[in-house]
């Protein structure tokens, strides 16, 4: 069943059926002023933080699941009949409602048609403005002059940290007082202590809210819940449309809203509009100025042409057209754009990440910057640089770095059971990715404090991370797992090793003497080729299984991952990191994916593990918690899942590899969305494996690892167009039946036009590369070679 269509010349994605399994949700906003929107307006506002700087309330898990939002609510004047400008909290009969939904770059129009009056709303947050701005457009469709009442509704948050304000009512539920100020609502809370605005994490402090409407004629407002809705009213049904006339309440405490009721009428055929500010600040200051700004139409589109020029600025660092129409949707818009809001907000805030954290997790952070580097190479710079300075002086890392409060050089040690064993390895990709991709190889002596105490290089915080792992670790010479490695679920502890870790290790040992040798650090180059040399050989005595490789040892030396378990025998991620850490190579590295194919592929991509954990003890396998082929009990795990891609490409597997990466692109089920569930547009953490009751529904979308690895595998090693030290490398490993495509890529300031051409039908290999007219040996374009604008011509064979 299909909801909705990808419009890729506009980077939209419309919604044609509101009645979407779930809420299908947009980002808009910045890390400043954040807002996540539905497809039906619901959703909620934060500043800076969803945790901590939350004033627009969503009730998590509620019943639909994105109530409340950002409503307008239009009523008829004469027939007292009312409907909501989104199809939702109304919900008018759907042969009588008609409704479009287009979520765009940060940006979401909403259009409706009921009983002849057409609305567009149109939500956006100005760029580089803590407010959001709502156009509203009315047209009356029919014959017959009509007289309408428009209502914004909005619930507030009464405290800025969102737990104390859906939790701790005792509190919360009397701190809020509102006013109105030149017809500007104010929602303050906490207003007779002082704003601590330097000092962003002080709960205690008086903070400010406004919203307004200009364009029309204000009739009234209210400002309390109970008032606007009825003690028994519901978002359906608001007491206040029954009665048609707002009662200007002004609430303090209790539960509180912002309704400004409009009053417009409309010729037949006539358009008029107005538009609803909302931000963080006082009605009288920041309100008014707002107001001010905002009161001209042209402003406002002035603005909107402004943002999306931004935001589709930073997604062509690559564009590309394939012969798969719903890779390039993925590729036009929604790829890069899901890597981009993840990085924005790790974590942090979703409709299912619901304000409780705050903060950069170390892996996620580190991996999330992978989908975003050919982007925004000078941005992600300042977090890796941020991450850095999370490395602890042991080398291990700091599980999350919280932005509002790192104090690089005064954070204490974590014991090593709270730290991960494979942190600091994800450095060994972010790093060559920002040098590959700006050039820059002095950022390698750049000096950096540790989270705790001391400093060193960057080529010193990598080496640190290596020796934390080398000196810990087990009987079998593997690295011990402490906490978890990257699987949560897997605690290891401080004596059981983690083979996915081991990998990592070897992948690190082995970049490392690759950036040594380039800068000419021998002696350096020499500890790393001879820990090496000494690491392989571990590796192959203990972590072969017979027909792939282990997953870890526990601290009584049982083998997870084994051939001799009832559950858990085969797991995904060692057969992939064999691969990609350059240890199973040949006729073992083939053997380990074709385990992985006749074990674990399923149609909507690979299994995180199989058969799921039941009986298995929960002390090292925390995996038995979720139901079985769900999360990390053997569902289709979708970070893994680029991992597998890129293994299948380092053996030259094309159509393989395209196999798994289409099973797990969310357009390639836009017209099987029902299965899915979840927004066919961005990615998510799991898919249900076929042993789950709901196989193939995928959960938790949006804010995952999935995003970042979806676009390395698909843009990198599909299309085969990355970064490389010296160059842009173009190594296509694509589907036999694939005749060629086209990319243009953004490289070091260059602008790369690239014809990939594949006339014999094969799945891996470059006869020639043409740049410019000129023959070059191999698949590297130097970057020395490189003019401004380019022309690249890749015939496969
Ligand atoms: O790797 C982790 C990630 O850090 C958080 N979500 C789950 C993944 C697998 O456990």
């Amino acid at each position: 069943m299909q909801y909705g269509t990808f419009d890729d010349a506009a980077r939209e994605y419309v919604i044609t059926r509101p009645d979407t399994p779930r809420s299908w949700s947009n980002y808009l906003g910045s890390t400043e002023y954040g807002a996540i929107i539905t497809n039906n307006a619901g959703g909620y506002s934060f500043y800076k933080s969803a945790a901590q700087g939350r004033f627009l309330r969503v009730r998590f898990n509620n019943v639909p699941v994105d109530q409340p939002g950002r409503t307008i609510y239009l009523r008829d004047a004469e027939s007292g009949d009312f409907w909501s400008a989104a199809w939702q909290p109304v919900g008018k009969p759907l042969d009588e409602y008609k409704s479009e939904c287009r979520h765009g770059t940060a940006y979401t129009v909403i259009t409706s048609e009921y009983s002849g009056i057409r609305s567009e709303t149109t939500y956006f947050v100005p760029l580089g403005h803590a407010m959001e701005v709502w156009r509203v457009k009315l047209t009356n469709t029919g014959k017959t002059p009509r007289r309408l009442g428009a209502f914004t509704y909005v619930e507030y948050a009464n405290n800025w940290s969102s737990v104390n304000d859906l939790v701790n009512l005792q509190y919360s539920q009397f701190i809020a007082t509102m006013g109105v100020e030149d017809g500007i609502i104010d929602h303050g809370t906490n207003v007779h202590i002082p704003a601590d605005p330097d000092n962003f994490e002080n709960a205690d402090q008086g903070r400010h809210s406004f919203l307004a409407l200009v364009g029309a004629p204000i009739a009234g407002y209210d400002t309390d819940r109970t008032a606007f809705l009825g003690p028994y009213g519901t978002y359906a049904k608001p007491h206040i449309l029954e009665t048609g006339r707002c009662t200007n309440s002004l609430a303090a405490g209790d539960n509180v809203c912002g309704v400004l009721q409009a009053e417009v009428t409309l010729a037949p055929g006539e358009t008029k509009e107005f538009v609803v500010l909302m931000g963080v600040g006082r009605a009288g200051a920041e309100g008014k100025a707002a107001a001010k700004e905002f009161g001209n139409p042209a402003r406002v589109e002035e603005e909107l042409a402004k943002l999306k020029a931004y935001w589709h600025g930073r997604l062509e660092g690559l564009t590309a057209t394939t012969p798969d129409p719903a890779f390039n949707s993925m590729l036009a818009m929604w790829g890069p754009f899901n890597c981009l809001i993840t990085y924005a907000w790790s974590r942090a805030a979703s409709l299912i990440y619901a304000g409780e954290r705050d903060g950069l997790g170390y892996r996620d952070t580190v991996q999330d910057m992978l989908g975003v580097m050919h982007a925004i190479p000078s941005e992600a710079l300042k977090r890796l640089e941020l991450m850095l300075t999370g490395q602890l002086s042991t080398g291990g890392c700091m599980p999350v770095v919280k932005q509002f409060a790192h104090r690089p050089g005064h954070e204490s040690v974590p014991p090593d059971t709270e730290l991960r064993s494979d942190d600091g390895m994800w450095l060994f990709l972010t790093v060559p990715a920002y040098i590959k991709e700006s050039g820059d190889f002095a950022f390698l002596k750049k000096v950096l404090p540790y989270a705790d105490k001391g400093e060193a290089s960057v080529l010193g915080h990598l080496r640190r991370a290596i020796e934390f792992n080398l000196e810990r670790c087990g009987a079998h010479g593997l690295p011990c797992g402490l906490s978890a490695d990257w699987n949560d679920c897997i605690r290891l502890g401080a004596k059981g090793e983690t083979v996915m870790v081991a990998f990592q290790l070897r992948f690190a040992l082995k970049t490392y003497a690759e950036i040594c040798a380039l800068i000419g650090e021998a002696g350096e180059k020499a500890w790393a080729d001879a820990a090496l040399a000494r690491f392989d050989p571990l590796l192959e005595a203990s972590a072969w299984d017979g027909e792939w490789y282990l997953r870890g040892f526990g601290d009584d030396g049982i083998k997870y991952g084994s051939a001799e378990q009832k559950e858990g025998r085969i797991f995904l991620n060692t057969q992939t990191w064999a691969v990609l850490s350059g240890h199973a190579t040949g006729a073992r590295a083939g053997q380990a994916m074709a385990s992985v194919e006749k074990h674990l592929a399923t149609d909507h991509g690979v299994m995180l593990c199989t058969p799921p954990f039941v009986e298995t003890s929960m002390k090292v396998m925390r995996a038995v918690l979720f139901v079985p082929g769900m999360k990390e009990n053997g569902s289709i795990f979708t970070h893994t899942q680029g991992w597998a891609v890129i293994a299948e490409t380092m053996l030259g597997h094309g159509s393989k590899a395209y196999r798994y990466y289409r099973a797990s692109m969310p357009a390639a089920w836009n017209d099987r969305a029902e299965t899915r569930e979840i927004e066919p547009y961005v990615y998510c953490q799991f898919t249900n494996a076929p042993m789950s009751p709901r196989a193939g529904a995928s959960r938790v979308p949006w804010l995952s690892g999935s995003a970042a690895w979806a676009y390395v595998a698909g843009t990198q090693y599909v299309l085969g167009i990355r970064a490389d030290w010296q160059g842009l490398v173009v190594d296509p490993c694509i589907p036999a039946a694939w005749k060629g495509f086209s990319a243009t890529r953004r490289f070091r300031g260059k602008t790369v036009k690239i014809d990939v051409q594949n006339p014999n039908g094969v799945e891996k290999g470059v006869k020639s590369l043409t740049l410019n007219g000129e023959v070059l040996p191999g698949n590297v374009i130097p970057a020395d070679k490189l003019k401004d604008e380019n022309a690249v011509v890749v015939v496969m064979g």
